[in-house]
This record gives structure tokens, C-alpha cells and sequence, in this order.
């Protein structure tokens, strides 16, 4: 059953055509979601796709009510999703893809568990301003929480701009989103879990608990502060974040 989901999700993904909700065909607990995404990552890393990094979601109040979802999840980003700062989205590869504004960590130490608020910091040498691109493989972008774990949690790409101390504050910072230099969506660093370090800390232990390593090196994408915001051909899409700097990318 998990090979098989695994298998159908990954090929959604890869030709960008919409599916059924997996839970349709079958209901699926948690933890088999949890399987079935570790399985088409599996797939992925055969085709010769590395392991970059992990993204948390629904870490804001904003997105589990856009998604009416309402548990934390965590998803694995890979190497081909990672886009240049300034670069281009190819459209064309993606179903009904939706931009966000978020906030990247930088793990400089290989990540281990437990560990207190206070002492992931050390493991952290940067903290960057960051657009996630997600693109949910379901039809009309609705899923239960089974569903969007098994699909990787929509990611689909992100982008990360300047690294900045990681003693840079995070409590507190405005994060706008931008299409062609208009202001969508705007929000609070604050918005995610209160505030985004208890967001690398939930990743650590979700991470621990599901047997996936961080390593030194490591992405660490906190979730989004607003509502994630569909986007079109032909767009300038920037995140700025007070304090972060700004950070775009062009779709095409
Ligand atoms: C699931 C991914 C959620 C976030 O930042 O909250 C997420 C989705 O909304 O499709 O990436
Ligand atoms: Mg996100």
C-alpha cells in the first residue's frame, strides 16, 4: 500500500498532473503518511535528487485556517528545489503553485535531540528572509493531514536570501509578500509558533522521531507567516522581512 501511494504521488508530482486525494482510495493513519512520504522521497534520491534540508508547516494560525488544517507537519526539501535568488519558476513544471513568507535557518552543526530552546542556537550559523513555493498534487489544493504528509507536505521549491547572524532577533519582524512590487500578504515573524526558533526546535524533534538526520549544512524552513498566495506566469514575487532583507524570484 505505502509503495504504491508513494509511487502515485511522486509521479504527480514529477508530470504535474492533480490527483485524488490519496485518503480516497484508501484511509491511511499519521504515521503511514509519514511512510508513504519517506518512500517517495526514496524515489526521488534514486533519481539522483539529494537531501537538503527539512520545512515545517502549519506553524501559523494563518495557514492552518487557509488550509483548515490544524496539526504542525514537517516535509524534506531537495537539491532540484532549492531556486537562485533572482532566478525563474518554470511554471510549466508545477499544477497551481502558491508562494509564502518565511524565514531559513542554517544548520552549521549535524542536529541532535533532546535539545532546549536555548541550546539549538548553537547549532544555527544563520538566519536568512525566504520564499517557500508549495504546489499541492491534490486536486483544487485540498487535502486532509494524511494526505498533504504524504504528499511531502506541497513543497515544491524555496528560495533564501542573504544570511544573517543568527543573533539577529527574530521575535517580532515584519514579513511582507510582493507580487510585481505589491504588497499581498503581510504579516509577523511572531505569526509562527510565536516565534520561528520554536519552529527549528519542533523540527529537530519531529525530525528525531521519524529517523531523519540533519546534518551540518542543512536547510531548516520555519513555515509561513500569512496565507500562501497562488501565483501566475510572468510575476516579480519578493518576500522582504524587516531586519532579513528581501528576497525574490521571477515565474515564467
Ligand atoms: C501545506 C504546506 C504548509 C507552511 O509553511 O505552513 C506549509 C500546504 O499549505 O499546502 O508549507
Ligand atoms: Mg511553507
Amino acid at each position: 500500500m505505502i509503495t504504491e501511494l508513494a509511487q502515485i504521488v511522486d509521479q504527480a508530482a514529477q508530470t504535474a498532473r492533480a490527483i485524488a486525494q490519496l485518503s480516497h482510495r484508501q484511509p491511511f493513519s499519521e504515521t503511514e503518511a509519514y511512510a508513504i512520504q519517506a518512500a517517495s522521497l526514496a524515489r526521488r534520491y534514486e533519481r539522483g535528487e539529494r537531501f537538503v534540508g527539512v520545512k515545517m508547516g502549519f506553524t501559523s494560525r494563518a495557514k492552518m485556517e487557509q488550509m483548515g488544517v490544524h496539526d504542525m507537519i514537517w516535509g524534506r526539501l531537495t537539491d532540484t528545489m532549492l531556486l537562485q535568488e533572482g532566478g525563474e519558476l518554470y511554471m510549466d513544471q508545477l499544477i497551481h503553485p502558491r508562494a509564502e513568507p518565511e524565514i531559513c535557518f542554517r544548520v552549521s552543526r549535524d542536529l541532535t535531540w533532546p535539545l532546549r530552546l536555548e541550546e539549538i542556537r548553537a547549532y544555527i550559523d544563520g538566519v536568512a528572509a525566504a520564499i517557500e513555493v508549495i504546489d499541492s498534487r491534490y486536486e483544487n489544493f485540498k487535502f486532509s493531514l494524511e494526505d498533504v504528509i504524504a504528499d511531502n507536505c506541497s513543497s515544491a521549491a524555496f528560495v533564501v536570501g542573504e544570511w544573517h547572524s543568527p543573533e539577529t532577533t527574530l521575535d517580532d519582524l515584519e514579513m511582507e509578500l510582493k507580487i510585481d512590487g505589491q504588497t499581498v500578504q503581510q504579516g509577523s515573524s511572531a505569526a509562527i509558533l510565536g516565534n520561528p526558533w520554536e519552529s527549528a526546535l519542533a523540527a529537530a524533534r519531529l525530525a528525531h522521531q521519524y529517523g531523519q538526520a540533519i546534518p551540518a549544512g542543512s536547510y531548516l524552513m520555519a513555515g509561513a507567516a500569512t496565507p500562501a498566495v497562488f501565483l501566475e506566469r510572468g510575476q516579480l514575487v519578493e518576500v522582504e522581512v524587516a531586519g532579513l532583507g528581501s528576497v525574490g524570484f521571477m515565474t515564467r
